[in-house]
């Protein structure tokens, strides 16, 4: 009864919670991108292309508690993810951007923030250099992807790159941050028009590139809390440690104790490694270390269990603790 209930209580929040992405409408027509891209390629780019990237993130989420979560959580732990959520959220959060800082020349807007010219200045020195780097960034990403413009943690502007549909929200991307500007290096952006000449393809769009849009973003960006959440997430070995708990502990709870009979070493080793870890620097106080040191404790306890062949329900007790320590550590980092 009581699973009866609690599966009645699941699927009715997916159901009040769940949400289906809709393919966003471009703000000009077809035609208007021209010549910088022909209007064939806009159509097929995003009544096709980005059409099957929601259609098969929708499809992917149906039914699962994961359509509860919101589109930045399914991107940050993105390598937690099956390969069909962590390309079609990327592919879907990367297309809704690039149309939005796309305007026709005529259409753009003049008002492009004094803060973001001020940040561009102190960077890069100026509004060329820094499309040189974005263009040195694009050229250079091998194979299908996206350059960036991105917003670090600490505040600074940043020029990335990323694979296939990945973006600097995700946990797998080398350099973290919001995204204020991408774009899209995929042949299916350019290849109609420029063929394999994706130089051109470059110089095209930066005629389509609203920076009064990109400035915006740019402000919002700032102060956004996701930015605190993206420096938390970057703390990969506590990610790592969290990755083994989770495939561990929660089998138990089920009753099936081989995932932690086979990788009670693995979690040790993962808790040694934390415990050791830098921690970002906001995190980087005495509570959290001791909570760790705990934690570390804890596993090694929990090994020797393993070791000595313990029953389940004292590994199930003992996992449980653990478990426990570890949202502390979690807590302590949310202030
Ligand atoms: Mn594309």
């Amino acid at each position: 009864m009581k699973a009866l209930i609690s599966i009645l209580f699941i699927s009715l929040n997916t159901l009040l919670f769940s949400q289906e992405y809709n393919l966003p409408a471009l703000p000009y027509s077809y035609a208007s991108y021209e010549p910088s891209i022909d209007a064939q390629t806009m159509e097929i780019h995003h009544s096709k292309h980005h059409q099957a990237y929601v259609t098969n993130l929708n499809k992917a989420l149906a039914g699962t508690k994961l359509a509860t979560l919101s589109m930045n959580q399914l991107l940050m732990d993105a390598s937690f993810r099956s390969d069909a959520i962590r390309n079609n959220t990327g592919g879907h959060y990367n297309h809704s951007l690039f149309w939005e800082i796309l305007a026709p020349k005529d259409k753009q807007t003049s008002l492009v923030q004094e803060a973001f010219n001020e940040a561009v200045k102190a960077q890069y020195g100026s509004m060329d250099s820094l499309k040189k780097a974005l263009t040195q960034a694009a050229s250079t990403r091998f194979g299908s992807g996206w350059a960036w413009l991105i917003v670090t943690p600490d505040k600074k502007l940043m020029v990335t790159s990323t694979g296939n549909q990945d973006n600097p929200i995700m946990d797998v991307a080398k350099d973290r941050g919001i995204p204020v500007l991408g774009i899209d290096v995929w042949e299916h952006a350019y290849y109609l028009q420029y063929q394999n000449k994706r130089a051109d393809y470059l110089s095209g769009i930066f005629n389509l590139i609203d920076w009064g849009i990109v400035s915006d973003k740019y402000a919002k960006a700032l102060v956004d809390p996701l930015l605190s959440e993206i420096e938390k997430d970057n703390w990969m070995a506590l990610k790592d440690f969290h990755k083994v708990m989770a495939q561990t502990f929660h089998p138990c709870e089920d009753g099936n104790f081989v995932p932690l009979r086979t990788r009670a070493g693995e979690l040790l080793a993962k808790a040694i490694l934390v415990s050791a870890s830098k921690p970002p620097v906001s995190k980087d106080k005495p509570a959290v270390h001791k909570a760790l040191a705990n934690l570390e404790e804890q596993c090694e306890k929990i090994y020797e269990l393993v070791e000595k062949n313990a029953k389940d329900e004292v590994l199930l007790k003992e996992m449980t603790k653990a478990h426990d320590l570890f949202h502390q550590v979690e807590e302590l980092c949310h202030d």
